[in-house]
């Protein structure tokens, strides 16, 4: 290629990923009145940086070839800072390994720019493979924490190639620019994924919520466990309580795992959570949301029926379809709620909606019976009612 031509297409590069990271997002029409989704996702992986992904030396990369590709944008943990909405992306190259990257927003909705250079995430002793779904704190220690998977290969079989062990890293900050990297987590579960901190002291000790597990996929018997440790620069759970178990015939009856550390409301501690089913089709990941006790954050105190969010059209399919997933969200001083989740683990999407809403839903959607018969009688109750004020208020309506 000539130079000519080179410094034009370099130039169009530019062009073309300014138009999309700049492109105005809008709410869809026909929502479910608890949130609103948006027609665009808010990060993919189009959204990195030209100079992330191109040599852009005429001498070393003549063709103007992609040199690293990036291939998904997701799993992203989510904080306000200096008036910014900012996502710390699960940054996936060709090569498979996920590096952090902070993409920021002025309104929360669109308008994500990555910020030039990724997260150097200094590294333990034992280096991981892999880094990956960060939960991100602000505690009230004054530090920022961020929590993630932390996978190494399983050296103990060496044969296997896909053997695997995870755990949970642990690193903080002030600015998500420079980072203290901490110890590992330690806790009797030899493997741990969906590791996040609560925002506060509970009893003067830290808590996090765990997902314990035996193997690096199947979770057994786990759920969304809760432990204490004295101190986050030597983090040590030696007992892990169970907060919200799998279920047989619901949401989470193959596995669950915390989303993002939950948000403080004058009626309890909210949660999202991820739970996952088995389908002919393979594993099936939606979101679901709990309440738990203001001042014992290990107690469910309402569990609305069902997922919350769940993959619907484009969002089906990716590099692992029919999967959604949040581990960030961000609450504005007015009260609106910015859910990131992403779909089919290879974008990130916005939902926006209010504390006020989300604890409407909580405290008032009904909760899962547990049998087909009861299921069919809470429904029928909601429809008999329903039935009666169509008839005396809405004649009009044609039923
Ligand atoms: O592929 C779906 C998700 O699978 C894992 O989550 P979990 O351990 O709860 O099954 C993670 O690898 C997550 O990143 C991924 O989105």
């Amino acid at each position: 290629m000539e130079k000519e031509l080179f410094d034009r297409k370099v130039n169009q590069l530019f062009a073309d990923h300014r138009k999309l990271i700049t492109k105005p997002n809008k709410i869809k029409k026909k929502g479910n009145g608890i949130y609103n989704r948006y027609k665009n996702p808010v990060v993919t992986r189009d959204h990195a940086p030209v100079f992330w992904r191109y040599d852009l030396d005429y001498n070393t990369n003549p063709h103007l070839m992609t040199r690293l590709g990036i291939n998904t944008t997701f799993n992203a943990g989510a904080i306000k800072l200096n008036g910014k909405y900012l996502l710390v992306l699960r940054t996936e190259g060709f090569d498979v390994k996920s590096i952090f990257a902070v993409a920021e927003s002025p309104n929360g909705v669109d308008n994500f720019k990555f910020w030039d250079h990724p997260i150097i995430m200094p590294v333990t002793d034992d280096p991981e493979t892999n880094v990956y779904d960060m939960r991100v704190t602000q505690h009230e220690d004054g530090w920022i924490y961020g929590l993630f998977c932390a996978e190494r290969k399983d050296k103990s079989q060496p044969d296997d190639s896909s053997a695997a062990l995870a755990s949970c890293g642990i690193a903080r900050t002030k600015d998500l620019i420079n980072w203290e990297r901490l110890p590992d987590l330690k806790s009797n579960a030899s493997q741990q994924r969906n590791c996040v901190l609560h925002p506060e002291f509970v009893n003067g000790k830290y808590m996090i919520y765990t997902r314990p597990q035996m193997a690096f996929i199947d979770t057994g018997d786990s759920g969304i466990c809760a432990g204490f440790t004295e101190s986050m620069e030597n983090a040590v759970i030696d007992e892990e309580v169970m907060i919200d178990p799998r279920t047989y015939h619901t949401v989470k009856e193959v596995k669950n795992g915390q989303g993002p550390a939950p948000l403080k409301t004058e009626k309890g501690w909210l949660h999202m959570a991820h739970g996952v089913r088995r389908t002919a089709a393979g594993l099936r990941y939606t979101l679901y949301c709990f309440l738990t006790d203001l001042n014992d954050p290990t107690k469910v105190i309402k569990r609305p029926s069902g997922h919350f969010i769940e993959p619907l059209n484009k969002e089906r399919v990716g590099d692992v379809s029919n999967v959604v997933f949040s581990n960030g969200w961000i609450k504005d001083e007015d009260g609106t709620v910015y859910i990131y989740y992403a779909s089919s683990d290879t974008r990130m999407h916005v939902a926006t909606t209010t504390i006020d809403k989300l604890l409407d839903y909580v405290l008032n959607t009904p909760e899962d019976p547990g049998r087909t018969e009861l299921c069919a009688k809470q429904r029928d109750e909601m429809i008999t009612k329903n039935l009666n004020i169509l008839k005396s208020q809405y004649p009009e309506i044609d039923l």
